[in-house]
């Protein structure tokens, strides 16, 4: 049972139309009532739960007014935390909202942890661990479908499913049990077809969850995209160009871009941290040599590569020296100003470039962009997943999870191909069910927990 009563400001810091200081636990009412006088009554205890009510905070002797403000009390256990919440809805700005919380300190509450007031509804058993994860991810989704994927799970679309295989894991672990507890008497052993066939079911339910990792992953993160190619072929306008606005200097002057330039771009629901970069060559200028440097830097962590070519012009040494080093990259080739007369055919580079996807584009007259937008998505997907699929792995522990989950269950599938005793079975068939009970977290140690929620914001 949790009895101490946290704050803390629940809106984003700076200044602001207006400001949350939110407080939960037993003490919450109490705080509340000593610090605010509503303005027709004398107590907020005189009003209903979950009414929002209009007064002010004074400090502790009643003599100085803090902060024109609206209130609400809502009752355990219908809250987000499941605990007496209480929300002071003050003027924005650091002050007010400060002097408030520190007001509230004073009364008794202490400052909550990032993410204890959804930790707290974990604990106490509204939300599970998945669920709880999809609050920070609602709040950091980067794209639309990032968000309809975290609404999904933390409507529990993602703890259902993995909750459907635990269901049919722990049929088979009763069957098993009945059978080995009770083999002097006349009753139905489960067989070994119908443990393999149920069995293998699970695994393929497994497997199916892991298969959308790859793609849940790059839509809660974002795709790491680096755009190459020597200077003045385009890259900073392709940059814009995806981007809807003028955010890197363009000019016809070659090595414009001397620094990283880092944005999120959503192509298609897909969220790109795209990298524009200082074109590569060979050059004596110090700060385009830095720029350069950190250009190769970035375009080793990238996981898609966009190599921007001038095809008004003649494939040069740099073009070529770029074509080696993107050999066993995943990336995408843009013949660019096709509007000008050509210099390089298609022809010439594909031998080059082996089975690398070239497109023809003129970012200036906005032809291709499209059809590099569809070949990104193409490449998130993979084929293997729908883009209207919502429920997705996203999350790397759960992913961990599932992936031990599938070696468990392969191990009881050998198990039972062999004809081993029920027994063994059983413990691999629990070990899986513990494996998945990781991720909505039925069962886990409180570090891992802390682990999570340490990622969180305050006041969530
Ligand atoms: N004709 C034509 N010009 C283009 C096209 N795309 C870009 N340009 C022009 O090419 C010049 C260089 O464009 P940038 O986007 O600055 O090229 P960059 O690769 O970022 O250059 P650096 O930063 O110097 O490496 C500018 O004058 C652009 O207007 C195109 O499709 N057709
Ligand atoms: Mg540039």
């Amino acid at each position: 049972m949790i009895d101490d009563t946290i704050a803390a400001i629940a809106t984003a810091p700076g200044e602001a139309g207006i400001s949350i200081v939110r407080i939960s636990g037993p003490k919450s009412l109490e705080i509340l009532d000593k610090l605010f006088t509503p303005n027709r009554k004398n107590s907020i205890k005189e009003y209903p739960q979950r009414r929002l009510v209009y007064g002010h905070i004074y400090d502790k002797n009643k003599d100085k007014v803090i902060d024109e403000v609206l209130a609400v009390y809502m009752k355990t256990p219908y809250t987000y935390t499941k605990e007496d919440i209480v929300e002071i809805n003050c003027h924005g700005g650091m002050i007010p909202v400060s002097n408030i919380l520190d007001l509230v300190f004073k009364e008794g509450a202490r400052p909550a942890e990032p993410g204890e007031f959804t930790k707290r509804a974990f604990l106490n058993g509204r939300i599970d661990l998945a669920q709880a994860e999809a609050v920070m991810d609602l709040i950091s989704a980067k794209t639309n479908k990032g968000y309809d994927i975290a609404l999904e799970q933390l409507e529990g679309s993602l703890s259902k499913k993995v909750r459907g295989i635990k269901d049919i894991i722990l049929e088979l672990i009763a069957h098993l049990q009945v059978s080995i507890d009770y083999t002097e008497e006349d009753i139905e052993e489960i067989t070994y077809e119908e443990l393999l066939s149920k069995s293998k079911t699970i695994k393929d339910t497994i497997k199916k969850l892991l298969d959308t990792s790859e793609t849940g992953k790059i839509i809660r993160e974002g795709l790491r995209t680096v755009i190459i190619g020597k200077p003045n072929v385009g890259k900073s306008s392709l940059l814009n160009a995806l981007l809807k606005e003028a955010r890197a200097i363009v000019t016809d002057i070659p090595g414009t871009t001397r620094d990283v330039i880092e944005e999120y771009v959503s192509v298609k629901g897909v969220p790109l941290k795209i990298m524009d970069t200082a074109g590569i060559r060979e050059t004596q200028d110090v700060i385009e040599k830095i720029g350069v440097e950190r250009s190769k830097e970035f375009f080793n962590k990238a996981d898609l590569v966009i190599l921007v070519l001038d095809s008004s012009d003649k494939l040069t040494k740099e073009d070529r020296e770029i074509i080696k080093y993107i050999k066993n990259k995943q990336a995408i080739v843009l013949m660019n100003k096709i509007d000008l007369p050509k210099k390089i055919e298609k022809n010439d580079i594909y031998d080059l470039l082996q089975s690398k996807k070239v497109i023809e584009t003129s970012i200036e007259q906005e032809i291709g962009i499209d059809e590099l937008e569809e070949e990104i998505v193409k490449m998130v997907y993979g084929g293997k997943i729908k883009s209207q699929e919502n429920t997705m792995v996203t999350n790397v522990r759960h992913k961990n999870a599932l992936e031990n989950a599938l070696k468990s269950i392969d191990e009881a599938i050998g198990a039972i191909e062999r004809d081993m005793y029920f027994d063994i079975i059983a413990v691999d068939l629990n070990d899986c069910m513990e494996y998945l009970g990781e991720i909505t977290g039925d069962k886990i140690n409180e570090d891992v927990i802390d682990k999570i929620f340490a990622n969180f914001c305050l006041g969530k």
